[in-house]
């Protein structure tokens, strides 16, 4: 029998800035990816698997410094005699400056380093055949893959299973798997998992760990696949260490920040009663609170172990109906301010006019008006 852990897209080194997240709490997640790789290598090694591969994405290229070579060899250095197979992806593709053409790998690991599939014989009855990302599209890489009689025919890429036009990885679909040598595909590219069922051969081992917002519920982890007489089972395994969650928190009746901080922090420890920071939450404000803070006062009273990133809601304090009926400035300004919003489809407009007027609504009652009331 023949053992493989397969895993992709860990994006070592990567930024969270896209998610709003302050540098501190990055640096905390980076540290957990590398901490994540730590546990599959571990667990590959428990397990004695015949090797480890990576279908891309292992890592970014474009924050790479000497230290991730350094920390990637001395890893796969620890593996022993543990076979390590890398297909590179899209953000650690292969060229001339990337870490894999300039590091010295210990002589267990493997980097396919060309865009047209090569063998390598993991053992008599099991060949890996892996390229590099991009492979071209349309491309005869099915043509790639020859037959080797008496031996399971890996497929490990870097690719899609459906064709889209936002994507342009190598589509490799169930479907056109029928019509080549392959039994297996190994691959990476989405980060959401998918195990074969039934006869299907793709599998897709997603992120261990969520990337983004939108990876909030989704299964991940890497994949032990083992192969005996040419059939293959498949087993999850799990690394996730800490949730992104998306949540909706009022401000309704808060005369102070901390009653504001102390809502927060009961959502929170919805998601994770144990560790706070174990959650990395984006928290969507809403309603009008009674006293007058910022979303900067919020911050400074929540715990400082808990990951937020804070967002006020637009939510309108007045109404309009009643204040275009008033025979005042403020009754003038809203039948003016109205007629424009009549006048444009443009939802960004509609949402920057609404905003001023809110400003200069709350100025007219005299109340102190903080940036962040904009949106
Ligand atoms: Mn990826």
């Amino acid at each position: 029998m023949v053992r493989i852990l397969h895993c992709a897209d860990i994006h070592l080194g990567t930024s969270f800035a896209r998610m709003g997240l302050p540098p501190t709490v990055g640096n905390t997640l980076r540290e957990e990816l590398r901490s994540t790789l730590g546990s599959i290598l571990s667990d590959a090694r428990r397990l004695q698997v015949d090797a480890v591969t990576f279908a891309g994405d292992l890592y970014e290229q474009s924050t790479a410094v000497p230290d991730t070579a350094r920390f990637l060899r001395q890893q796969f250095d620890r593996m022993g005699s543990t076979q390590v197979l890398i297909a590179p992806g899209e953000r650690d593709a292969y060229s001339a400056h990337s870490l894999y053409a300039h590091t010295q790998w210990p002589r267990n690991v493997h980097v396919f380093s060309s865009p047209e599939f090569q063998p390598f014989k993991l053992s008599p009855s099991v060949t890996i055949w892996g390229a590099a990302c991009p492979i071209p599209e349309p491309t005869a890489w099915q043509q790639q893959i020859v037959d080797h009689p008496g031996s399971t025919n890996v497929m490990l890429a870097h690719a899609t299973d459906t064709l889209s036009s936002k994507s342009s990885l190598v589509v490799v679909s169930e479907n056109v798997l029928q019509r080549t040598n392959v039994q297996l595909a190994l691959l990476g590219g989405s980060h959401s998992a998918r195990v074969p069922v039934a006869g299907e051969r793709i599998v897709f081992p997603g992120s261990p760990q969520p990337l983004d917002w939108g990876d909030t519920d989704v299964e991940r982890g890497v994949v032990l696949v083992s192969i005996e007489d040419g059939r293959c089972t498949f087993e999850q395994i799990r690394f996730r260490t800490w949730r992104l969650v998306d949540i909706a928190v009022s401000v309704e009746e808060c005369h102070k920040a901390e009653e504001v901080a102390d809502r927060i922090e009961r959502e929170l420890t919805l998601h994770d009663s144990q560790r706070l920071s174990a959650v990395v939450a984006k928290v969507i404000l809403h309603g009008e609170p009674v006293g007058d803070f910022t979303l900067a006062d919020v911050r400074a009273a929540m715990p400082s172990e808990a990951n937020v990133v804070l967002h006020r809601s637009f939510a309108f304090p007045y109404d309009l109906d009643q204040l275009a009926m008033e025979q005042t400035v403020r009754g003038t300004l809203v039948r003016n301010v109205r007629g424009q919003l009549n006048a444009t489809n443009d939802a960004d407009a509609k949402k920057d006019l609404l905003a001023a007027l809110k400003i200069v609504l709350l100025a007219l009652d005299g109340r102190q008006v903080h940036l962040d009331a904009i949106g």
